[in-house]
């Protein structure tokens, strides 16, 4: 297995170095790269992380900010054109995504053979999973907007907005990744849509998600309307022409 992490940033010069620490601990005993996707923040992320100087982390500057899914979309273009690696791992720079919960993602991907297309998906609302400093009205947004998207969607799984996962590289390569269009964190929902129109199998991993210490949220008002109003028509779509949607998602 040889995984390379993406990890969108956007003003996280504190949160990523830490991240960065803790993952150069992990590759004591893990082989994977790491290519962080900044968006040009203004706190100066990206000059930050390359001057820490790591063989195995690359960026992406992209000219300015544009959301989670167009940094995501720009990175999987990126480490997909002619790639060695056999899976893609996506993860927050701002310490909610534990590295000690890598290797029990890793070992759930590796179940699976290479050409195989597989997503994993850190999970927080199953046995063992768990959120730690978060308020209770956040976490009630975050199972909310999960459980209106399983029953909109008809996707059985217990984490749908969570970012923490590991798709197969045949996964990606197996999607129309252009032809998503979301671009806050309902692209976490879309991406999970398109797996299962893939046929994907799906793995939950039990994850312990930490509120964030360093940096302020992205988080707003618009990113939660644009996954309310995404969820419904893609639900409203999976309804009406099943067929349509799989061919706008799979090649
Ligand atoms: N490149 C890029 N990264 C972004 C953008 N928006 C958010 N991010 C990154 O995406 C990850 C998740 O964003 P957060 O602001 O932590 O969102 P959240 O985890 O839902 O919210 P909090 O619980 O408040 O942390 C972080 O690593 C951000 O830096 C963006 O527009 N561009
Ligand atoms: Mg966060």
């Amino acid at each position: 297995m040889k995984p390379i992490i993406l990890i969108p940033t956007y003003n996280e010069s504190v949160a990523i170095v830490e991240l960065m620490h803790q993952l150069s601990l992990l590759r004591a005993s893990r082989d994977f790269d790491v290519l962080v996707l900044d968006d040009n923040s203004p706190d100066k992320t990206a000059d930050i992380v390359e001057k820490l100087a790591h063989s195995w982390v690359s960026i992406l500057r992209r000219p300015g900010k544009a959301g989670l899914g167009a940094a995501y979309r720009a990175g999987f273009n990126a480490v997909l054109a002619g790639s060695h690696y056999t899976h893609v791992v996506t993860m927050d720079a701002d310490g909610s995504h534990r590295v000690q919960d890598l290797p029990a993602m890793f070992a759930a991907a590796e179940r699976f053979a290479e050409n195989e297309r597989v997503i994993v998906l850190g999970t927080r609302w199953i046995q063992g999973g768990s959120v730690v400093n978060w308020p209770r009205s956040r976490q009630l947004l975050s199972r909310a907007g999960t459980t209106y998207a399983r029953i909109a969607l008809r996707i059985k799984l217990n984490d749908l907005t969570g970012g923490f996962r590991v798709y197969s590289t045949a996964l990606l390569n197996g999607l129309r990744l252009s032809e998503m269009t979301a671009t806050g964190y309902c692209f976490q929902i879309e991406m999970a849509m398109a797996a299962d129109l893939a046929g994907a199998k799906s793995i939950e991993v039990p994850i312990t998600f930490v509120e964030r210490v360093n940096g302020v949220s992205k988080m707003s008002k618009a990113i939660v309307i644009e996954a309310l109003w995404q969820t419904t028509v893609w639900g409203l779509a999976r309804r009406l022409r099943p067929n349509a949607d799989k061919l706008h998602y799979v090649k």
